[in-house]
């Protein structure tokens, strides 16, 4: 392995039109973080940058489409995406964004020195205008029939439906998103970037020299190599973005695919004075974490302008997972197929470690895998209950109980095979961990440290400290001559195994952390250590607490998750997606925050039978949200003014805690009309 000085990691940079879900977080957000923490621990040189990305197509389309301008939109998402990313415990070192000054400056000079260096071909070329909006129809400015998969809404940039990557002269029957107005042609110039003339090189560096990316990723640029590459348009005609910094090029701005990557570097720059260390030294370690469908872009397109404009260093992976689906299905934002992690941070308050711990122990890292509630539960209370809390707990308990609440000294003449094979396993398990770590195998390594407590569990279950004590309290009620030093002999045996436990249990603070980082820091909090000991160096050692320290009493590192929070949490989910605006709306405080016991009958918004006659009395309708408004003084209500086709109706509908009345504008929903 080349000797790195100093690590740079990026994690893609979301698109600030829509809250973060829990795709995005097992997507590329929180590998990135396990990753970064334990460098950290590792003492290693790093830098996590992020930020939001807020030129791309779905922020305009949106702002048109609800009437507010461009920044407003972005202005919203950026904070509510930076303060998800914080509760998540996503320890950036800077979360920027594209619309600030710096990254306009940044991209344009990058933009300027490649122009001037002769690096783009300026075309002009016929394309899709929308006569009724007045707009260049690129990107996901329109949509038509996916010409591979027959998908009606696939867009002029790809089809969502079976990932083809489409060019706006691909789509059948085109038409304009903004209006859907059929597009005629019309003349513009713009600058391409022409990517063939990189096809030996990235076909050198990445087919020859990166054959250890992982299989997803390499795959997909074999396949683009191997079609050939094309040129590729650089800007756009839009009045938001990044201005193309030339003379004439008013109303044309940088195609955002082009300055969304050159973020990472704005960000660096906002971060540090010292950010051309990270960029330019060739004993750099760059490293992006992104989801399957940002590949072509961070392995094709921006080694190839980084290499194209020079001085820069060259990513050494691209560590990119694939999809998390909810529930057996796509996540879908616009059909609110998701759950939104500031949801979830609201409903279970604290509990951020354990959505951590499901996300990666079931990371979408080789296929596309699925997050189920009930999983989310099983994995909390058979393993993280179960195993590691048990651990944890019943060592604190028993070493209260026998040994004074102080750790016991290790008697090395008492030792046995089995406490001998206990500690060589801290050494075996560091290295396990390390190794996965480094290898981008993050299911692996978690996977890893709850064994390591599960070996720990079954320790205990041999050693049986407590028959041991029982033992003991009989062999003192006896007249046996020789009690005193067969008392002893036991004692040495619990505290043996106690004081063994104990290390373990430092072991395990040290290399849970990258994973769970608040469940390292309340280990910490109960072994009464600093957070020094959370050095990476630490791990494998069997003499971390020192011997006669006493500890705090022990307290619970998790709780149970009940059925009745899980039945909430898939009733909200399939309540959300069919947008029950005139049902009782689900806004009730969910199980998980209330103290009192419920139980799946008297789970809130569940309702006894009808009878079919009663149901088909009722008139129920489609209707299309034309406006959304807050009440004054009301929170939960929201004014909706929704087309019935027939009919405008106002319709007051309390449901302002679980939508924002910009986000369900034009949705359709179902209307009980009376
Ligand atoms: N904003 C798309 C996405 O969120 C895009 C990533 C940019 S990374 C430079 O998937
Ligand atoms: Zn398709």
């Amino acid at each position: 392995m080349k000797d790195y000085k100093r690590y740079l990691i990026t994690a893609a940079l979301p698109d600030a039109n829509g809250p973060v879900h829990i795709g995005h977080l097992a997507g590329c957000y929180l590998p990135a973080d396990i990753y970064c923490r334990y460098q950290r621990a590792q003492k290693r040189d790093i830098k996590f940058v992020c930020g939001s990305d807020e030129h791309g197509v779905p922020i305009t389309i949106r702002a048109l489409k609800e009437g507010v301008s461009p920044q407003e939109i972005v202005d919203k998402y950026h904070a509510l995406i930076k303060e998800s990313f914080e509760q998540m415990g996503i320890s950036f070192d800077i979360y920027s964004r594209t619309s600030s000054k710096i990254h306009h400056e940044t991209a344009a000079a990058f933009f300027k020195k490649m122009y001037e260096e002769g690096l783009f071909e300026e075309k002009e070329t016929d394309q899709f205008y929308d006569e009724k909006t007045k707009t260049f129809l690129a990107d996901r400015y329109i949509v038509g029939v996916c010409p591979v998969c027959g998908n009606p809404n696939a867009y002029g940039d790809q089809c969502e439906r079976c990932g083809s990557s489409l060019s706006p002269e691909q789509l059948i029957n085109p038409r304009s998103a903004l209006s859907d107005a059929v597009p005629v042609k019309k003349k513009t110039r713009h600058w391409y970037f022409p990517l063939q003339h990189y096809e030996s090189w990235l076909k050198e560096w990445i087919i020859q020299g990166h054959k250890e990316w992982k299989n997803n990723v390499y795959g997909q640029c074999k396949s683009w190599l191997d079609s050939g590459l094309q040129p590729r348009a650089m800007t756009r005609d839009s009045n938001w973005g990044v201005k193309v910094p030339l003379p004439g090029a008013e109303g044309k701005v940088l195609y955002v695919w082009f300055d969304a990557p050159i973020g990472y570097i704005s960000a660096t720059k906002e971060l540090t004075d010292k950010w051309a260390d990270y960029w330019c030294k060739e004993d750099t370690k760059l490293v992006h974490f992104i989801g399957k469908d940002n590949i072509v872009f961070h392995c094709i397109i921006f080694p190839a302008m980084l290499k194209a404009h020079g001085n820069f260093v060259l990513p050494d992976n691209v560590p990119a997972n694939e999809f998390l689906n909810i529930e057996g299905e796509k996540v879908s934002t616009s059909r609110n197929w998701a759950v939104w992690v500031h949801d979830y941070i609201n409903d279970f308050p604290n509990q951020q470690d354990v959505l951590r711990y499901v996300l990666c122990a079931n990371a979408p890292e080789t296929k596309d895998n699925d997050f189920t509630w009930k999983d989310f539960q099983d994995r909390n209370n058979s393993e993280l209950v179960s195993i590691f809390g048990n651990f944890v707990n019943r060592t604190l308990v028993l070493m209260h109980k026998l040994c004074n609440g102080k750790v016991p000294p290790l008697h090395g003449e008492s030792l046995q095979d089995v406490d001998n094979g206990m500690i060589r396993e801290f050494e075996a398990s560091k290295k396990k961990v390390e190794e996965s770590i480094e290898n981008y195998k993050f299911r692996d390594a978690l996977y890893e440290v709850i064994d390591l407590a599960r070996k720990g569990n079954k320790y205990m279950q041999e050693k049986e400290p407590w028959i041991i004590a029982k033992n003991k309290e009989e062999l003192q009620k006896t007249n046996d001559v020789n009690k005193t030093e067969a008392m002893g002999e036991l004692q040495k045996s619990i505290d043996n195994s106690l004081h063994i436990c104990l290390q373990l249990t430092a072991n395990l603070a040290i290399l849970i952390h990258p994973f769970l980082p608040t469940t390292a820091k309340k280990m910490l909090y109960l072994l009464k250590v600093v957070d020094k000991i959370l050095d990476w160096e630490n791990a494998g050692k069997s003499k971390l607490l020192s011997v006669g320290y006493s500890l705090r009493e022990p307290q619970l590192l998790f709780r149970k998750i009940e059925d009745s929070e899980i039945s909430f949490q898939v009733e909200k989910l399939r309540a959300g997606l069919v947008n029950p605006i005139e049902k009782k709306p689900n806004n009730e405080t969910p199980p998980s925050k209330r103290e009192e016991n419920i139980t799946p009958a008297n789970l809130p918004g569940k309702k006894s039978t009808i009878e079919f006659e009663d149901f088909a009395k009722l008139d129920l309708r489609v209707g299309t949200i034309l406006s959304a408004e807050k009440i004054d003084k009301a929170d939960k209500l929201l004014r909706l003014v929704v087309d019935l086709g027939t009919e405008k109706r106002t319709i007051v509908s309390g449901i302002a805690l679980q939508f924002l009345p910009e986000e369900i504008v034009r949705r359709q929903v179902v209307v009980v009309v009376s």
